[in-house]
């Protein structure tokens, strides 16, 4: 079997090894009395998702949270990242929370704890209730003031037990993703919309964290996600669709919070379509972090497109990619490390909460053979390894994911799990690459 080239010791002191999953790519959302999301709706529609599946079963999590915490147990992991969802929680996106689902992320979080794995909680990971998807999404000003009550509904039953809280996952593809590119729910390709819900999401951020600070809640932070955006030539029409790449993707939410302001670069398309007075709004986002969770998968070789500045030209892939057709960069984890550690959040703790490659894995007598996945895995940690050691206080690192589950408009084609998973039957295999962690965490 092929092995990994770091172990536990390589690292500081208590670095937390875990695996992160989100609730809608697998509990099954059917179950349990949960609302409809947008997700459901947008998965139905012909178009939008290959074979039009959708995440009602995905992993059957649901029902089998037991024993995939065993399997993370018996694998030496120290930590899970999970999501709660906001359909499941409150059905109508307000009002009375459903007990069932207060009641399955209660034991969901004493499942973890006895089993000593430290619960790293993210408040949204996109299913968006339908009824508030109805009154426009994250276009609508409401939905900021709605989830600053989901999270304290949330965090008023679990939040004595979670190490730490995110209050969303990727901004980016909330807003960006499934406004502009229409890839995710709601599928739109809008530019007013998307102004609104690049501002909106940011400010539901920190109204949440505001709100969850005032209970007592501490340990506060949010996900974001970073895509290395590299000039194609060094024309300065190339510096300058890089920059504004840069500015949509990886500036853009991190400023919010580090400088209270949006970059230029990318006000300069989407300030006409803000929403009136957000600058007002931009001192409730401008607040501290306590710790920022770093989601890296690729790099983009980015050149000008003269008929849309907006839209810059994505160069096909040069080097090795993943199923995903991700060009495979480890030297873009280590940069946006660093970067985050010199210019935005200094010493703020940093935790990869996601890294991972999705492969054509298939159980062959037993046993999973994933090679190059466990390639994959040893390139990221070791490039975590080098920032490290240049001094970016990372202090952990999920892999994404645990299960295969539920890629969104990819269906159940696409499988990032380091354990896999039959969706007839639901019978979990670890894979080589889930062997190979544990034995690095073992040493
Ligand atoms: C992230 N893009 O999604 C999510 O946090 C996960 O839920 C997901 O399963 C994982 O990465 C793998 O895709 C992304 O198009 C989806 O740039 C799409 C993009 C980025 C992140």
């Amino acid at each position: 079997m092929k092995d990994l080239s770091f172990s536990r010791s390589d690292f500081p002191e208590g670095f937390l090894f875990g695996a992160a999953t989100a609730a809608y790519q697998i509990e099954g959302a059917q179950y349990g009395g949960a609302g409809h999301s947008h997700w459901d709706t947008f998965a139905a529609t012909p178009g939008n998702v290959i074979r039009r599946e959708d995440g009602a079963q995905a992993c059957d999590h649901y029902h089998r949270y037991e024993e995939d915490f065993d399997i993370l147990k018996a694998g030496g992991f120290d930590a899970y990242r999970f999501s709660t969802s906001w359909a499941r929680v409150q059905p109508e996106g307000k009002g009375p929370a459903n007990p069932e689902g207060l009641d399955f992320y209660d034991r969901l979080v004493d499942a973890m704890l006895a089993r000593d794995l430290k619960p790293f909680l993210t408040l949204y990971h996109w299913e968006l209730p339908s009824a508030l998807a109805d009154i426009g999404g994250w276009a609508n000003r409401e939905i900021p003031e709605r989830f600053a009550d989901f999270s304290e509904l949330v965090m008023g039953r679990i939040g004595d037990r979670v190490s730490a809280t995110a209050t969303l996952n990727e901004p980016w593809c909330v807003a960006f993703l499934s406004h502009f590119l229409g890839h995710h729910a709601p599928g739109l390709r809008d530019i007013r919309a998307t102004a609104r819900a690049m501002h909106h999401v940011m400010l539901a951020h920190g109204l949440a964290t505001e709100r969850m600070r005032g209970l007592g809640h501490e340990n506060l932070g949010i996900v974001l996600n970073f895509d290395r955006a590299i000039p194609a030539s060094g024309s300065a029409e190339d510096r300058a669709a890089t920059a504004t790449q840069d500015a949509v993707f990886n500036r853009w939410f991190i400023e919010a919070i580090t400088k209270g302001a949006y970059p230029e670069e990318a006000l300069a398309f989407l300030g006409p379509h803000m929403p009136a007075g957000w600058e007002a709004d931009m001192a409730t986002i401008n607040k501290p972090l306590d710790w920022l969770g770093v989601n890296y998968y690729t790099r983009h070789v980015v050149k000008a497109n003269a008929d849309d500045p907006m839209s810059p030209i994505n160069l096909d892939a040069e080097l090795p990619t993943t199923q995903m057709g991700w060009e495979i960069y480890p030297e873009g984890l280590e940069y946006f490390l660093t970067w985050l550690k010199d210019e935005q959040v200094g010493d703020t703790p940093l935790y990869v909460t996601e890294n991972g490659m999705a492969w054509d894995d298939r159980v062959e007598n037993g046993t999973v053979f994933d090679p190059e996945r466990i390639g994959f895995i040893d390139g990221h940690y070791q490039a975590a390894l080098r920032a490290i050691k240049a001094g970016a206080n990372v202090k952990g690192f999920f892999y994404w994911s645990l299960l295969d589950n539920y890629e969104w408009a990819f269906g159940y084609e696409k499988r990032f799990g380091m354990v896999h998973v039959d969706f007839d039957s639901m019978v979990r295999t670890p894979k080589a690459s889930y062997h190979a962690l544990k034995a690095a965490m073992a040493r």
